[in-house]
């Protein structure tokens, strides 16, 4: 396992130099955020974003994510465009020395919450979805989107035409192009779970438990057609069983990339990020690093969101400093004494 923490490039107001400070903590993940999507990363933006964590004493081998154009899940004529521009990408990624991109399938939006600032009893806040609160998309709070208003109008029109089989059928086109790719310059790409992982708005959304996750990785047998294993994410689905989901895909070596957070689960269907430790929340965290231990987890590995703790001001929510730094070290924790647990045994 490779302690790593994401950072947004040279606009994150969190120094490299902090980071550094993070107990055991080598790399960084990171992406170049000044491409549109659906434009190839530049290998000079690559390598000059990789010049600056260097010389700051950490490591720079993991993306997260180059974006997926909407054209390629729609499935629209201009994809094979799109798809040759991911695949140079990818090319230059690997030239830059990444070993793993992160990536998702999910349409229109990202993650998604109804509530960026929860308050805990503790008196920190959180990252909070409800049911009842999510309607139209524009009520979403903090929603940081690249779309006008009236893209985002047509976009969700033509969505209208594809359902979650179509959705499917794109995604092995696209997957079919770019796992060669990936395979041939030595990267493993690591799919992550939608979230949350149910259909929002309307739109189809695919990659939600590990039968779908089973599917994606089966659409071409090979570790560079691998998965992000995020616990929150599949986490908030109750009937997830996310350790046995990190057993499965351990034990078959397709998880590239793990993020660890907990969640804690309500009745009503409602979530919200809990701080990382198991009993904070409604994740197992123990056994899932546990997992991880015993199916020879060698991958990048981060914190995922933290809560807003110590006044810390949450520029972006869920990727402030503190807290992810807590989870860091929870996270050091619990994969030494499964270390130690698996030499003794
Ligand atoms: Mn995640």
């Amino acid at each position: 396992m490779i302690l790593s923490f994401r950072w947004y490039g040279p606009q994150d107001p969190i120094p490299l130099a902090h980071i550094r400070q993070i107990p055991g903590l080598k790399n960084i993940v990171s992406a170049i955020y000044t491409v549109p999507p659906g434009e190839i990363w530049p290998l000079a933006d690559l390598l000059e974003l990789k010049t600056e964590i260097e010389s700051n004493g950490l490591k720079f081998e993991t993306v997260e994510s180059i974006p997926v154009h909407e054209d390629i899940k729609l499935g629209k004529s201009t994809r094979d465009q799109l798809i040759h521009n991911y695949q140079e990408s990818i090319r230059n990624c690997a030239q830059a020395g990444i070993k793993v991109i992160c990536y998702n399938f999910m349409p229109v939006f990202d993650w998604t919450r109804t509530d960026l600032a929860h308050p805990l009893p503790d008196g920190s806040t959180t990252l909070a979805y409800h049911p009842s609160s999510i309607s139209q998309p524009k009520n979403l709070p903090g929603w940081d989107t690249s779309y006008s208003p009236d893209h985002l109008k047509s976009l969700l029109a033509e969505y209208q035409q594809i359902d979650s089989e179509v959705l499917w059928k794109n995604f092995a086109y696209f997957l079919n192009a770019i796992v060669p790719v990936a395979e041939a310059e030595g990267i493993q790409l690591a799919l992550h779970p939608d979230d949350p992982p149910w259909p929002i708005f309307g739109l189809p959304r695919i990659i939600c438990t590990q039968n779908d996750l089973d599917r994606a990785v089966n659409i071409i047998n090979s570790p560079a057609n691998s998965i992000t294993l995020c616990s929150g994410s599949l986490g908030c689905n109750p009937s997830n069983n996310v350790p046995q989901i990190a057993h499965y895909f351990g034990s078959k070596n397709r998880i590239a990339f793990a993020h660890l957070r907990n969640v804690k689960n309500n009745p009503d269907g409602s979530f919200h990020e809990s701080a990382h430790l198991s009993s904070e929340g409604s994740l197992d965290m123990a056994a899932i690093v546990k997992t991880l231990a015993e199916t020879g987890f060698t991958g990048p590995c981060r914190p995922d969101h933290g809560r807003a703790i110590w006044n810390e001001p949450q520029p972006r929510p869920g990727y402030g400093l503190y807290d992810r730094a807590l989870g860091a070290t929870y996270i050091n924790g619990l994969w030494e004494a499964h270390q130690l647990n698996l030499q003794i045994k």
